[in-house]
């Protein structure tokens, strides 16, 4: 039989992307995932949106709080633009194919793989021998994730690139390992001026959900003044802006906020640089934060409103659901099939 090799382009056009439900949304999660998730939405590709509940529990969760927070995700999809009708909106946990096939997977993708992952490496720390089994086979999951839809292509931002190039390479090896040309060597879109939203505290680092300074980062949930007074706050040197990109070379937390500028007006970076070339940060911070309060308020507001009806959240949920389901079941079975199983029982 020939080498299998599989591109995006044998496969019809499907894009899927998660979010955990560990913690509140952060302005790096609305720039770098859910605006860009819309976005791919309202191009008329099919697009299936998951809230990745199993994925939050590599690390503890509060079962109560996990629950609010998976509804929280799904609200800041809506909120962000995401429609249930047009897009598939689910939480993970409610679709068997994720942990079946993450299972396979398991079995497919080598120990040494998920050794290598930074993410694995930065959120177990020193004491990686006593973190969950989970978080170090978390890429697996991963990739059952995209591939349990035979998903052509996964927006994502820059933290996640190598988690997709692992779901490649288990792609592949699968089928390598069977001989079949069965799953699409998936495409990771990593796009924009905003694929890594850094700290407002740090500009070297991410802007993360699970950082312990909540001043570090804008939340989903923050009002005006929180904004206000985050960025106010924010870490900068004491140059003026430059009138060009190069500029900002060895100024990371400059070049954070004139990305952060850019993304949130839909402008590049030079342009932005353009207009406020010269400005001292007394000038920008409150440019800055003037524009995110326009463009996170309504979400925020949009948010809450969602948040008083748990029911119809976990109505959506369901329905979601359901469609993702009839798209995974015959995927899985088919791959059950390829492995060897006996399937006898009609499921
Ligand atoms: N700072 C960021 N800039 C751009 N994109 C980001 N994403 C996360 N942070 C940034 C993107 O958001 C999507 C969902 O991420 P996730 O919640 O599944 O997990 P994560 O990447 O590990 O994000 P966090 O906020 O850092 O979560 P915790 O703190 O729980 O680990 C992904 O597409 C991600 O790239």
């Amino acid at each position: 039989m020939a080498e299998p090799v599989q591109t995006p382009q044998a496969f019809p056009t499907r894009i899927f992307s998660g979010i955990q439900p560990s913690g509140s949304l952060t302005l790096g999660n609305y720039l770098g995932a859910l605006k860009r998730f819309a976005q791919k939405q309202d191009e008329g590709i099919e697009t299936l949106y998951c809230v990745v509940d199993l994925h939050a529990i590599t690390v503890w969760q509060d079962p109560e709080k996990l629950r609010q927070q998976t509804r929280e995700v799904a609200a800041a999809y809506i909120a962000s633009g995401i429609d249930p009708k047009r897009s598939i909106l689910y939480n993970q946990s409610q679709v068997r194919a994720h942990a079946e096939l993450a299972w396979i997977f398991n079995c497919v993708a080598r120990i040494g793989w998920m050794y290598r992952m930074t993410q694995f490496k930065d959120k177990a720390g020193a004491n990686s021998e006593n973190s969950s089994l989970g978080l170090l086979a978390y890429p697996s999951l991963m990739a059952a994730d995209i591939l349990a839809f035979k998903a052509t292509h996964v927006p994502v931002g820059e933290d996640q690139k190598q988690h997709i190039e692992l779901t490649r390479d288990i792609a592949a090896k699968f089928n390598h390992d069977y001989k079949v040309n069965f799953f699409p060597i998936t495409e990771p879109l990593i796009e924009g001026p905003a694929t890594k939203v850094m700290s407002l505290r740090d500009g070297t680092k991410k802007m993360s959900k699970s950082d312990p300074s909540d001043q570090s980062r804008i939340n989903l949930t923050d009002d005006a003044d929180t904004i206000a007074k985050k960025i106010r706050k924010a870490k900068t040197d004491a140059e003026p802006l430059p009138d060009n990109v190069e500029g900002l070379e060895g100024r990371p937390d400059a070049r954070s906020l004139v990305n952060i500028y850019a993304a949130l007006s839909d402008r590049t970076t030079a342009d932005v640089l353009t207009e406020f070339a010269g400005a001292q940060f007394g000038t920008f911070k409150p440019a800055l934060a003037d524009l995110a309060v326009e463009k996170l308020g309504p979400i925020t507001a949009e948010m809450n409103r969602l948040m008083q009806e748990p029911d119809e959240i976990d109505a959506i949920l369901g329905r979601g659901a359901e469609r993702a389901e009839a798209i995974s079941s015959p995927i899985l079975n088919d791959v059950y099939d390829i492995v060897g199983m006996i399937r006898s029982r009609q499921v």
